[in-house]
């Protein structure tokens, strides 16, 4: 239906209004107060003006209050700007945009207060999680949790180059086998990435991909002005003109202006009547305006192209823009980061009727009356439903996790036994937890879990396997009601996946518990999907295993090296590293109530660490003896502050073995070799190098800033009774410098023992030897610290 005429010079107005805004906010930010020590703001200013148009049509008028967009980074302050004529951001925040604690350069869930629905800025990122929204959506749906609330539109603004990143094609393939629905992409075709102008014909690339997906495809190609041309004597060779005009040529037209337009127009069609009246008619300036009027910066042709869709399945828009349309630099191929003069500026604002002082004011320069454009905003669909962000129950967690007890075990396998056990229950806690895996289900331990709870599918599929009464040990069948998201070998799916599932109490308004399974080394894989996820907070656990070179007969190529300190590094994760299934089990519990805990700025009261997160399990497939112990409260503290003694030291220990993870029989066994030495020592069980650290890290600031004087980390607490004298040695299969930072915690002398180099395979004995970390190792590295008197028994070779 074509748009009503007030409305549609309405939107024009208010997308007129946007440009100004998100240019000035740029212009500001580099000329006026620039707050960003010399560095221009570059990538904003042309990438934002090409969508300014699209981005108003949406959020003025096509968007419902439960649709969630994922915008493109660079058009940043084009959002900023929408959300602050709905009265979203303030002026002080876009004064001090990219400043400390400003409106954000690339739209932030977690930094901005605008109501962003999707953290971006590594492109690619934002697009694939649109994706794995609305399959986290369905999800919700299918489990009959979204009560009266009406599902929305996934939607993602593209750029063209963006399209080149991997993660969107993996994430394309998956949504196919899900059977995708309610999900936008518009592509921003302005043909021009950062650095250059696009390839010919990428828009056809993208039509028979999208198609071949089972999406529909829609294509803006042009506006209201130059359709109305096409049908005018002469039009059709306009039209031909446009079409097999070079992307390149096109963009410098529109950087040169109408006179060359004019000039090329003639010179390429030549005098043929009717076409050369039809440019003739026009002034440069009119020129100018009927060729670039593309279809993606034509409000009418827009709007129209978005309310013709009438079925839920998913839409590839391909908008045709031009990259700084309206600006002075318009179509060049440089313009990534380019800027107004302050004289261009000048000219461009006393164009727009903007008084100098006048330059934050809403309305300031549009003809309508202040008090129409008021009462338009407060009725625009969008804002009907105040903040979007929804919030869920917490559910409880009860206070042990059980599992079915063996004398020898691994971790990896204690992971799927209490699984299991959840599964077999019908806690609230189990109903919400939900699994995934790229092609590692099985081989990560899940089947116990999926056979009980099934498999996820918006439609219902027996496994024929059972149905033939073929015998097999898993049970594939997939329902509405499956609680295991089965997906290919891509583990940027599988973080993704969890960025979306873990942020399902802000988008769904009802929390899901998500658990990824995956193999440690492809964590690596998938690092910047992993740190997006963390980024926006959403809220999940990763089981990686196996893991380090303990996994050796599986071959060198799967051992990980760099893991541990990933697991320190990242900023929302808590990592743990334990060697026994009880420790686990406990901070599994940790975990799901940790998940669920509301992040807090100054982090979380008692030991100034973050409060709330996501959570890393390190496992392994080791098989190693379980201690035999209760559980007690204290035992329990340990685990999760991050270490405990299996073997305390006395008041003149002279060595610690400080161990993580799988390397803990060479601990123990160097623990008991050594003790014929050397009386007092100690053995420490260090369950998280992470939180030990982060511990360490926020106590030194608690004391600096003399919140409390005498407050002291967990670490801190542990290591302070020891003698000055006393040596550590830390022990893990991973990089050493995991634990290398503990002797600076009180000042010990100390030995780091780990893997620095990967790839070689044997058995666990045979590449604990040659990387120096079994017993042996450790008893050499306490006697190069220790006391004097050589070490008098070590491990024989078997
Ligand atoms: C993963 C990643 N790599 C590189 C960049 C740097 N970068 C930002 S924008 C951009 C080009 C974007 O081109 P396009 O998607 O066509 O958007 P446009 O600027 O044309 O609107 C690049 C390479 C980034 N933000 N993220
Ligand atoms: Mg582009």
């Amino acid at each position: 239906m074509p748009i009503e005429q007030n409305r549609l010079q309405i939107l024009t107005a208010l997308a007129r209004k946007v440009l100004w805004l998100s240019s000035w906010t740029i212009h500001n930010a580099n000329h006026i107060r620039p707050n960003n020590d010399g560095l221009k703001v570059g990538g904003h200013q042309a990438s934002s003006a090409s969508l300014v148009t699209i981005m108003s049509a949406l959020y003025f008028s096509v968007l419902k209050p439960e649709d969630r967009v994922a915008v493109k980074p660079h058009a940043s302050p084009v959002f900023h700007a929408i959300q602050y004529l709905f009265g979203h951001q303030t002026r002080e925040k876009l004064e001090n945009f990219r400043g400390f604690k400003g409106a954000q350069s690339y739209p932030s869930r977690t930094k901005d207060i605008d109501d962003v629905d999707f953290s971006t800025g590594s492109v690619g990122l934002g697009v694939a999680q649109t994706l794995f929204a609305s399959l986290v959506q369905d999800y919700v749906s299918a489990h009959g949790w979204m009560k009266d609330r009406p599902e929305g539109r996934m939607i993602s603004l593209v750029g063209d180059a963006e399209m080149d990143e991997g993660n969107i094609f993996e994430a394309l393939l998956e949504g196919w086998k899900h059977g995708l629905r309610n999900t936008w992409w518009i592509v921003d075709y302005n043909r021009q990435s950062l650095d250059a102008v696009v390839r010919e014909g990428l828009w056809e690339k993208f039509e028979s991909m999208f198609r071949n997906f089972g999406w529909d495809v829609v294509i803006v190609k042009y506006g209201r002005l130059m359709q109305a041309a096409f049908a005018e004597p002469g039009g059709a060779a306009l039209k031909h003109w446009i079409d097999t005009c070079p992307n390149q040529m096109y963009a410098a037209l529109c950087f040169q202006g109408g006179g060359a337009f004019r000039k090329r127009l003639n010179d390429e069609i030549g005098d043929q009547g009717a076409v050369s009246r039809l440019i003739d008619a026009r002034g440069d300036d009119e020129l100018l305006a009927l060729m670039s009027n593309l279809g993606g910066h034509d409000m009418a042709s827009m709007i129209e192209a978005f309310e013709s869709i009438d079925h839920d399945r998913p839409v590839c828009f391909i908008a045709y823009t031009i990259k700084g349309v309206g600006l002075p630099f318009q179509g060049h191929k440089d313009n990534h980061a380019g800027l107004m003069t302050p004289t261009q500026m000048e000219t461009w604002r006393a164009r727009q009727n903007i008084r100098p002082g006048y330059e934050w004011d809403k309305y300031e320069g549009l003809t309508q009356d202040p008090a129409s454009l008021d009462a338009f905003l407060k009725q625009v669909p969008f804002v009907q439903q105040g903040t979007r962000r929804l919030s869920a129950d917490v559910i409880e967690v009860p206070a042990h996790l059980s599992f079915k007890p063996a004398p020898s075990m691994s971790t990896q396998q204690g992971f799927g036994l209490v699984l299991n056990e959840l599964a077999r229950g019908d806690s609230e806690l189990a109903s919400r937890i939900v699994t995934a895996s790229p092609d590692v289900t099985v081989s990560t331990n899940l089947g116990a879990w999926v056979n009980r709870r099934g498999l996820f599918a918006r439609a219902e599929k027996a496994d024929l396997f059972r149905s033939e009464k073929i015998p097999s040990t898993f049970n594939w069948d997939f329902s509405p009601k499956g609680q295991h998201i089965e997906l290919g070998i891509a583990e940027s799916n599988l973080f993704i996946l969890m960025s979306a599932l873990g942020l399902s109490s802000s988008i769904n308004g009802v929390r899901l518990l998500p658990i990824a399974t995956l193999y440690d080394p492809f964590i690596s894989r998938a690092l910047d999907q992993l740190n997006y996820a963390c980024y926006q907070d959403a809220r999940f656990m990763v089981a990686a295993t196996p893991s380090g070179i303990t996994l050796a007969p599986e071959g060198g190529a799967h051992q990980s090296i760099a893991t541990p300190l990933i697991g320190i590094a990242q900023d929302g994760l808590a990592s743990f590293e334990p060697a026994f299934v009880d420790e686990l089990a406990v901070i599994m519990g940790w975990g799901f109530a940790h998940m669920q805990r509301e992040s807090r700025e100054q982090g979380d009261e008692a030991s100034g660490m973050r409060s709330g997160g996501s959570v890393y399990l390190r496992l392994s497939t080791r098989t190693i003896e379980q201690p035999a112990r209760m559980m007690t409260p204290e035992l329990q503290l340990g685990i999760t502050d991050g270490a405990y003694w299996l073997r305390r030291p006395g008041p003149n220990c002279s060595i610690v073995i400080a161990y993580t993870g799988a390397v803990a029989p060479e601990a123990i066994e160097a623990t008991g070799l050594l003790g014929d030495s050397v009386r007092d020592i100690g053995l420490l069980a260090i369950t998280s190098a992470d939180r030990l650290h982060a511990g360490w890290t926020a106590a030194r600031k608690i004391r600096r800033d003399r919140r409390n004087p005498q407050h002291l980390s967990h670490i801190e607490k542990l290591l302070k009774p020891l003698p000055r004298d006393c040596g550590i040695v830390t022990v893990i299969d991973g990089h050493p410098a995991t634990l290398g930072w503990i002797g600076s915690v009180c000042g010990h002398r100390m030995e780091a023992l780990g893997v620095e180099h990967f790839g070689q395979t044997g058995t666990i004995q045979d590449l604990y030897r040659h990387h120096g970390i079994d017993a042996n190792g450790i008893i050499d590295a306490a006697e190069s610290l220790s006391l004097g008197a050589p070490v008098l028994h070590r491990k024989m070779a078997v």
